[in-house]
Parts: structure tokens; C-alpha cells; sequence
């Protein structure tokens, strides 16, 4: 098969390349899909003939990658190879997920470069417009409308919302999913707090019907007083005093430029996409070796790949509330505008991001990634030499770090998730959890009344704040210095020295700890629960070598969460999770593994 893969890729290229040269100027490999781009992907979609069912639902469109190597050979050559402009979409039509392949080199003549039906379990993303319509089928219901009497409320007193309903062994063929209800009357917009507890729809989000119902017990409705979070509405300290107004000077502007989608600071450089389901993607991040005069990549590609959220009550109404929140609700298409000078400083930047609504159609998100350089206060190196004819010498490098951040509203949460770079050549991901808990209805007023487990904290009269997990996951594409990287675990291993003074031991037996470095030659070498031996996590090239012959490398440095999931190994929400077992997992390079 080899002679002819050369001619097709050599017609391949000849052709993209005339369409290319059309069209100036030519985005980043690796920059999102433009609305014009997404238009184009539609159109080929909806003429595509061997798909006659309408309607047709889009659930995903996103950047189709060029593989690796084609990218980092356009960055690097002089003279680019012109990579073609794909799309990768998931669709809806006829019961079926559909999965196609666009291309988009040329937006005026799109075209469908392949066709696929997903038959294995699983479902896309739901669309914000099925949420919607899924939400108000309950007003027309007349059980719902008897449950509602039944405890003394009106229609315009209650909003609903669909709740994802995890898996649990059956592989379904419809996409159902869970309605459950809140009370929005009484004044307080946090309507989370004050729960239809006890009534649960189970709807087919696609047919928009109501497939069961189901009204098991009535509980007091948590009071509204005191629920409020709206600022006039909070009393202290939720509107404490506000501190007095600070200002971010920088007399010579700002440190960072933005190029499209390439931003450049201090000693680095990275590209910054968007992507509908995992939101902000970092890609090609490369640190300035000043003394080489060279670019030397760390990073090339990394995003939040997935939220799981398992509630810990196995109540009727609340044992399937196992989140996923990228794959299911979308962080791209979650994510919020931000607030200019509180979600952000002035100091900042910002940019939009495109996702498409389910007919297909661009919907821009404005203000949705802010980039800015933060002073906290925080010193990055420090010194102080006391001795010596000169002491004493003080030296200290102030940490000022690039942050780039994105705000992912996913029903009552508010994830902030923060990328920062720092001089020093780190990276840190950093994920903050705000916004409003998902609160359970109980008849229980103070914590004496209590007898059984009700799987959470009496937070409030007649309110439950369930246990609950987020396992944030992100998928990092190390590159350091290369392609060519090894996994090393480090491990530190406690030691006895025997305290013979000939071979240069202590006078008296020692115990100390000394490090075993390890290779990871397998995957199932390249899983670690951090919480097991103390370890280094690296990540080196094993072909870059410093001056004293070190090799080069990053060190994975686990802070604060560093929890695995308690879940027994064979309940349905943990093995469809069963990644949260260990915190991390390394693999080989598969462009289709993300
Ligand atoms: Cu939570």
C-alpha cells in the first residue's frame, strides 16, 4: 500500500496548497475554527447527501488537528507546508450520532471528507436550545401540575433543569436524561437552594416527551430568607467591606502581546485556542533559551479534558447526579463573559471564542479568556549572603506570572480555571470553585434531629449540602525539548548506612533517604497514585543533555487536591470514571486519544 499513499498525499498537498494561496492571511494550524469556517462546516453538513433525516442537531463542531509532526514541521520550516483546514463534527439526525469530517481549506466550497455513525454507548454533548425545551416540558404535564397543587404551588412559581443521569450498565438508544425542579418564586434568585425535592421527569431530550414521572415524597421547601446572593440582597459578610480601590501601574504598557491567537511574555510563547467542549487550550508553549537563542517547547497541547462529579446520596433522586461536565455540558460553551476589573484586572486582555448552536450556526462568546500579568506580591528567588568581604548581599526577583483564564459557569458551579506561566519556566494550572451548592430538600431544622446518614451537612433549616467530588482532569501534551520524552518516577527510598568509617561512613549508623530513579517502560508504569511512595513525577528528554550531562526535563508537582475516588470499582458511575482511580496516567502520543 505504500507507493500509492505517497501519490495521494502528494496530490493532497499540491491541491491544498493552490486553495491556500487564495486565501490570506493563513491562520495557525491549531487556531479555532473562524465563523466562517463553522458556516462553511454547516453547509457541507446539511448538503451531504447520504444523510437525508432531518432535522439535523449539531452538538460539537471543533478543530480537526493536523497530526503533530505536519504542525510542527509548518511552525519550523521556512518555507510551510499549507495544512489543510478540517473540521470534526458530532451530529444528531435520525436517532444516530453521526460523526463527519469537513474540510474547510477553501470556506466557499466546503466538503465532507468522511462519514461515520458512532455505534458504540455514549451520547454527544447536550444542545443548550434541548436543555431548554426539555426544562419547560413539564408545564403542560398534568401530574406535574397535580404535584404542584398538591403542595400549594403555582406553575410561575417553579423552573426546571435537565440533570444529566450518568450511566448505569443499560446502554440505552435514546438520550434520556432527568428533570428536576426548583422553586423560583420568594424573591431570591438562588434558586438552587430551594428545591422541588421528591419530583423527578425522566425525559427523551431529542423527542422532547416525557417518558416517566415521578412524584415519591413531599419535603419542606427551604425558606428563602438569607438565600439570596445578589449583592444589596446578602447581608455580612457576603457584602463585607469592601477593601479600598487598588490600581495595576505599568508605565510601559503591558508586557505581553497578542498575535491572533500567539501570545508572547517575557520568556515565553504559546498559542491559545478554543474549544466548545474543553474551553481554553494552551498549545505550543515554548520557553527562550537566551544563551542558545532558541525556542524550546514544553508544551504542546493541554486543556481541561474532563469534570466528574459524583454525589455521594443514593437516594432515588439523587444517586445518578454523576456529572461529567466537559462531556456533557460543554466548558467552551459554558464559559461566561467576564466582568472587566473583578473577574480580571485592568491590566488585562481579552478574547472571544465561536461555538456553533444546535442548527449549526456560529454564536460568538465575547470576553470569554482574559490574559493579563499578575503582581501579587510574591517573590519568585531570594537571597540574603551574610558572610564574605561584600555581605551583606541581598537579591530578590519579584514573581510576576502570565495568567490566562477562563470562567466555566456550569449550572450552580463557577469554575475559574487559570493557566499561569511563570519566568522561572513553570506552568500552573489552577482550577477555583465558586457559585452556589447543589442543595438537597430534608424536613430536618437543626442537626439534634438528626438519627440516620442524610450524605451531606444540615447547611441551613431544611437544606443538605450532599457530599460530593469534582475531579478535574487535564490532558497535558508534554513535549519537552522534543517529541522524545520518557516518563521518570523518582521514588524516595528510606536507607541504612552501617557506619563503617573505612568506606566513609558516619561514626554511628545513619538512616537517611536517597532517590531510585525509574523509567516507565509500560503504561501500567506510567499510572501513579500520588498519595502512594513519595515520588518526583519527571518528564525528560532523554536525548537533551545539560553541560554536566543531566537530562533535560519538567517536573509534575501535585498540589493541594490529591484525592482518587472512593467509589467500589465495579459501581457503574466509577467504572465509567475509572480514571479517577490514580491522578495520573501516561501514555504514548495518539491524536485520538483527547
Ligand atoms: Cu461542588
Amino acid at each position: 500500500m505504500y507507493p500509492p499513499l505517497v501519490l495521494v498525499l502528494a496530490i493532497f498537498f499540491a491541491v491544498a496548497t493552490a486553495i491556500a494561496a487564495l486565501s490570506s492571511p493563513l491562520p495557525h494550524p491549531l487556531d479555532p475554527l473562524s465563523p466562517t469556517e463553522l458556516t462553511a462546516v454547516r453547509s457541507a453538513v446539511l448538503a451531504f447527501s447520504l444523510v437525508a433525516s432531518r432535522p439535523i442537531s449539531f452538538h460539537y463542531v471543533g478543530l480537526d488537528e493536523p497530526e503533530k509532526p505536519d504542525v510542527l514541521s509548518h511552525t519550523n520550516a521556512a518555507a510551510a507546508a499549507i495544512l489543510p483546514r478540517r473540521a470534526f463534527v458530532i451530529a444528531r439526525a435520525g436517532g444516530l450520532s453521526h460523526e463527519f469530517y469537513v474540510d474547510v481549506t477553501n470556506t466557499s466550497a466546503p466538503r465532507v471528507v468522511s462519514h461515520g455513525i458512532h455505534d458504540g454507548p455514549g451520547f454527544p454533548m447536550f444542545t443548550t436550545e434541548e436543555q431548554v425545551a426539555a426544562g419547560q416540558l413539564s408545564r403542560e404535564y398534568p401530574p406535574f401540575r397535580e404535584s404542584l397543587q398538591r403542595r400549594g404551588l403555582a406553575l410561575t412559581n417553579v423552573g426546571c433543569g435537565v440533570f444529566s443521569m450518568g450511566w448505569f450498565g443499560k446502554n440505552e438508544a435514546r438520550r434520556l436524561a432527568k428533570v428536576q425542579c426548583f422553586i423560583v418564586a420568594g424573591g431570591t434568585a438562588n434558586y438552587y437552594a430551594r428545591p422541588l425535592e421528591g419530583v423527578t421527569l425522566l425525559v427523551d431530550v431529542e423527542k422532547l416527551v416525557i417518558v416517566a414521572y415521578r412524584d415519591r415524597a413531599a419535603y419542606s421547601v427551604p425558606k428563602a430568607e438569607g438565600t439570596d446572593y445578589r449583592a444589596g440582597k446578602a447581608r455580612p459578610p457576603f457584602n463585607g467591606a469592601v477593601p479600598a480601590p487598588g490600581v495595576v501601574v505599568q508605565p510601559e504598557g503591558k508586557g505581553f502581546h497578542i498575535d491572533d491567537h500567539i501570545v508572547r511574555w517575557a520568556n515565553w510563547e504559546f498559542h491559545v485556542g478554543f474549544d466548545m467542549r474543553a474551553g481554553t487550550v494552551i498549545s505550543m508553549a515554548s520557553v527562550h533559551d537566551a544563551d542558545a537563542d532558541l525556542w524550546r517547547r514544553v508544551l504542546y497541547r493541554g486543556f481541561a479534558s474532563e469534570i466528574f462529579v459524583p454525589y455521594m446520596d443514593p437516594e432515588e433522586e439523587w444517586y445518578f447526579h454523576t456529572f461529567m461536565d466537559a462531556g456533557e455540558y460543554g466548558l467552551g460553551v459554558s464559559a461566561v463573559p467576564l466582568q472587566p476589573e473583578a473577574d480580571y484586572p485592568a491590566n488585562a486582555a481579552y478574547m472571544d471564542g465561536y461555538y456553533v448552536d444546535a442548527d449549526g450556526k456560529p454564536v460568538k462568546s465575547e470576553n470569554i479568556i482574559c490574559v493579563f500579568e499578575r503582581y501579587a506580591g510574591d517573590i519568585a528567588w531570594r537571597h540574603t549572603g551574610v558572610a564574605g568581604p561584600i555581605a551583606p548581599i541581598t537579591e530578590v526577583r519579584p514573581d510576576v506570572t502570565l495568567v490566562v483564564r477562563m470562567v466555566v459557569t456550569v449550572g450552580n458551579y463557577d469554575y475559574t480555571l487559570d493557566w499561569e506561566f511563570k519566568t522561572v519556566g513553570s506552568i500552573k494550572t489552577v482550577v477555583s470553585l465558586s457559585g452556589i451548592l447543589e442543595m438537597k430538600a430534608t424536613n430536618y431544622t437543626h442537626v439534634d434531629q438528626i438519627r440516620d446518614d442524610i450524605h451531606g451537612t444540615l447547611i441551613a433549616e431544611n437544606t443538605v449540602g450532599v457530599y460530593h467530588d469534582h475531579f478535574i482532569t487535564y490532558h497535558l501534551d508534554l513535549d519537552i525539548d522534543g517529541t522524545k520524552n520518557s516518563f521518570i518516577k523518582n521514588t524516595i527510598i528510606p536507607k541504612r548506612n552501617t557506619g563503617v568509617r573505612a568506606t566513609g561512613g558516619a561514626p554511628t549508623p545513619r538512616s537517611y533517604w536517597t532517590v531510585l530513579y525509574e523509567v516507565a517502560e509500560t503504561e501500567a508504569e506510567g499510572q501513579v497514585n500520588i498519595n502512594g511512595a513519595p515520588a518526583d513525577l519527571l518528564f525528560v528528554n532523554p536525548s537533551k543533555k545539560t553541560k554536566v550531562g543531566n537530562e533535560v526535563g519538567y517536573r509534575l508537582i501535585p498540589a493541594g487536591a490529591t484525592a482518587t475516588s472512593l467509589l467500589a470499582n465495579n459501581d457503574y458511575p466509577q467504572r465509567r470514571a475509572s480514571y479517577t482511580k490514580k491522578q495520573v496516567w501516561v501514555t504514548p502520543y495518539n491524536k485520538s486519544e483527547k
